[in-house]
């Protein structure tokens, strides 16, 4: 630590990794001499412009965690579920009480019936311990909000080329963005090395309905219908195949199904392609060319296509895009990282082969849509094993999931089995997934509900306990982007958590103690644990935490010509045997829009984050909601007179499922017939006990996103909430 003298009221600099968000840039942190976490002020390492990687939720980040509604003890629900009514009690207390009533439940109906959702970004500590003890108690239902981004992008990848690639912005010549739209306060970092590339004359090319902050910054600019990525992918692929674009050699050398492959995209000419994407196909030509003529470029991670009905499609044809054009694995291309040598990875403590097959077989949605589960992940563990070492690598934690559709299914209905213990931490659950009715149903037919959080979420307000987490600000940890890199940050902890907020290792510790798994939790603390990760190294976590900003190898290049790919061929598959063995079509496809509805005349999609949080938090920080105090809808303007709205009406917006009610924001940068609805608006302010679970009834777009076959990706059975039919009216109520 480095220590200030003097009159200063900070008494020392950490370096720390701001969870604000997922994308955790390493900020400055000044420790404050009242050791009050309100007191510390967060500041960026490089202030430079297009190098400061912070964001206004890092820096109001001490401001959201000293706020007189976090929590500060354990609390135990004293009234009906959603009332508002708790007592505190000591951890001792709840910890005991949920281990005997957890041990009932696992006695009762098997551990299966245990279901856990949590997003590790916010919990920071987990360690893998979440997942160690579930797979020691022998629960294979784990979910996540990764469901829904990078996690499931991670597993889809492993099915073609075996890792989850990251992009090398500091070399690239190219960058194609699907939708994905880094800005100066969202994923920071990226918008800064995106920028950063365009000034040394990186073209850029933007896919978005709507004329987003990149799309005014890109080269091509390409205004797609909402949901049409995977069409678009098919047309790039017509145009690169045709015309001879790609790397003919790799081909051979390296790839599964090329002529297969060449088959089904032949069923894509550009006439048809535009019609699905309403593309110029012109355009869509000269995007693949500049793509593919580019090399090395990237197409980095993107939600857009981790969110739709063809999602596993898309996301294999954009794989296929990157290996056919050669830029796997290759000095401003995309890396396949695998892990590091020398620090212990998640992936290993979460000992997934402590988790009998049979289990494993009972994880919900496995059957029907396989890819992020046990059953693909199984028949990659051979080819897994030879090329990183590991059976189970869980890349983006996205690995080894169950469908959360199917958990809350069986959560509300009891079938296959009955699931009746939930926990959730650090995800705030019911506004996350798609069919916000079916959580909270799932919710409610609980025998034992366990949120770990900084506040009474809409989630956490159905909980019979609500555990006080500690923040990034008070804990050490260390990150590798969740397993995507090999690339490990350490983040310091400044101040001590406030009230009895703990870690979330703490409670799966506690936990495994008092459930008679105490044996595999031998390091006592966070602390030890993180010693025990990077021991190989030499050194203790302070110590590491001290030299080592970031640690890293020298990058491998074409570490494929040693080892072969991670699949079951060690090739490129580009026809995915994975999915074929599991009764898949083994090739990308396009799965048609369902059939147009008179009444919902619109297409919406979710989206377009907004600079002043993170998901569904933050809202309580009153410097940043003063900037953006309520959702908002965007409406192109014809579309808005069209229904007689005016700027600022309150306005619902309807599927069948249900409706939010949202202000207008008329904009010219929307295109016709194409709604955005913000995602995860709820009001922290609004008490609890009043119907509304402080407005998450009234505008979570998750109460219209639907789960329905016809909107859920088959492979995966996640949701589509990018180009859903929906329609709006003006609230006849204009009151807030
Ligand atoms: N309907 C719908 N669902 C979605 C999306 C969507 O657009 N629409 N987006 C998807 C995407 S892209 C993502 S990334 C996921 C995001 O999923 P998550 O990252 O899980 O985000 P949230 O659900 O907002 O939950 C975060 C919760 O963690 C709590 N929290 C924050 N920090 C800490 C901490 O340090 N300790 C503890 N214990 N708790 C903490 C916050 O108070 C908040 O309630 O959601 C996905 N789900
Ligand atoms: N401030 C802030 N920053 C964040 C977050 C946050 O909550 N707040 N969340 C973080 C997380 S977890 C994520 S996942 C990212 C998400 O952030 P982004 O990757 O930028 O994704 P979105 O903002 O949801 O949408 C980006 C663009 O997708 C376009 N779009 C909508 N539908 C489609 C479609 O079907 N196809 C295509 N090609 N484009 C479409 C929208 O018009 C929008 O401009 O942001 C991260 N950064
Ligand atoms: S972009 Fe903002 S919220 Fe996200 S990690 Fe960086 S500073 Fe924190
Ligand atoms: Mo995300």
């Amino acid at each position: 630590m480095n220590r200030v003298s003097g009159q200063n009221p900070t008494v020392g600099t950490v370096r720390a990794l701001c969870s604000g968000c997922d994308i955790y840039c390493q900020v400055n942190v000044e420790i404050p001499a009242s050791g009050r976490v309100g007191d510390v002020r967060v500041k960026a390492i490089d202030p430079r412009p297009l190098k400061a990687n912070i964001c206004m939720k890092g820096v109001h980040a001490p401001e959201g965690l000293s706020h007189p509604k976090r929590i500060m003890q354990p609390l135990r629900r004293v009234g009906p579920r959603g009332a508002g009514q708790w007592e505190t009690v000591s951890w001792e207390t709840a910890m005991s009480d949920i281990a005997d009533r957890l041990q009932t439940i696992v006695d009762t109906h098997g551990p299966e019936a245990l279901a856990v959702s949590t997003s590790p970004w916010n919990t920071q500590t987990d360690n893998g311990a979440c997942r160690r003890f579930m797979n020691l108690l022998g629960s294979p239902n784990w979910i996540s909000g990764v469901a829904l981004c990078a996690g499931n992008t991670a597993a889809v990848n492993r099915l073609v080329y075996g890792w989850y690639p990251f992009p090398d912005y500091t070399q690239t010549h190219c960058i194609a963005l699907f939708g994905h739209n880094p800005k100066q306060h969202s994923w920071t970092p990226i918008y800064n090395a995106i920028r950063r590339a365009q000034d040394r004359g990186a073209k850029l090319i933007v896919m978005d309905p709507r004329k987003s902050e990149s799309a005014e910054r890109a080269d091509l600019w390409l205004p797609l219908k909402p949901g049409s990525d995977a069409a678009m992918c098919f047309g790039w692929l017509k145009v690169i195949l045709d015309e001879g674009r790609y790397d003919a050699d790799f081909v051979a050398r390296w790839t599964t199904g090329f002529d297969a492959l060449r088959q089904r995209v032949d069923a894509f000419p550009l006439s048809r392609v535009a019609k699905l994407t309403g593309v110029d196909p012109e355009l869509i030509a000269q995007a693949a060319r500049l793509y593919a003529g580019s090399s090395p470029a990237v197409i980095p991670w993107t939600p857009v296509t981790d969110q739709q009905r063809n999602s596993t499609s898309a996301i294999r044809l954009m794989c296929t895009l990157r290996a056919i054009c050669g830029n796997l694995d290759v000095p401003g291309g995309e890396l396949l990282h695998g892990f590091h040598p020398d620090i212990v990875s998640e992936s290993e403590l979460e000992m997934h082969d402590a988790l009998p097959a049979a289990q494993q077989a009972k994880q919900l949605g496995a059957d029907a849509h396989p890819a992020f589960t046990y059953r693909a992940a199984s028949a990659l563990k051979a080819a897994s094993r030879r090329v990183w070492g590991h059976d189970w690598p869980n890349i983006v934690s996205g690995g080894m999931m169950a469908t959360p559709s199917a958990v809350f299914r069986a959560m509300a209905e009891g079938a296959p089995y009955p699931v009746k213990a939930f926990f959730s931490l650090g995800n705030n659950t019911l506004m996350s997934f798609a069919n916000m009715q079916l959580m909270e149903r799932a919710i409610l037919n609980q025998d034992l509900v366990v949120a770990f959080e900084h506040f009474r979420t809409p989630t956490a307000q159905l909980a019979d306990y609500v555990l006080p987490g500690d923040a990034w600000l008070e804990r050490n940890a260390l990150s590798d982007s969740f397993g995507w890199t090999a690339i490990y940050r350490p983040s310091q902890q400044a101040v001590a958590p406030p009230g009895e907020c703990r870690g979330a290792y703490d409670f799966w510790r506690d936990l495994a103690h008092r459930m008679g798994l105490g044996t595999h939790f031998p390091w006592e603390s966070n602390e030890a644990l993180l010693d025990y990760r990077v021991h190989k190294l030499g050194m203790d976590f302070a110590t590491f935490a001290e030299k080592h900003p970031y640690h890293m190898h020298t990058p491998q290049y074409r570490k494929y010509e040693t080892t072969g790919f991670a699949t079951p061929s060690g090739k490129v598959e580009l026809s995915a045997s994975v999915l074929g063995d599991m009764g898949f079509d083994s090739l990308p496809y396009w799965r048609d829009d369902p059939a147009p509805h008179a009444d919902y005349p619109l297409t919406m999609f979710m989206g377009v984050r907004e600079d002043e949080y993170f998901q569904t938090g933050h809202r309580h920080i009153a410097s940043l909601r003063a900037r953006n105090p309520e959702p908002q809808m965007f409406i192109a303007p014809d579309d808005a007179a069209a229904l007689n709205l005016a700027a600022g009406d309150w306005a619902y917006v309807e599927t069948p499922q249900g409706r939010v009610r949202l202000r207008t924001d008329i904009r010219t940068d929307m295109p016709r017939s194409v709604v955005r609805v913000p995602h995860g608006w709820w009001l922290p302010e609004r008490a609890e006990g009043d119907g509304s679970l402080s407005g998450a009834r009234d505008h979570a777009d998750a109460q219209i996103s639907p789960d329905d076959p016809a909107h859920l990706d088959q492979e995966q059975g996640i949701p589509h909430l990018r180009g859903v039919a929906c329609r709006v009216r003006r609230c006849a109520d204009q009151e807030t």
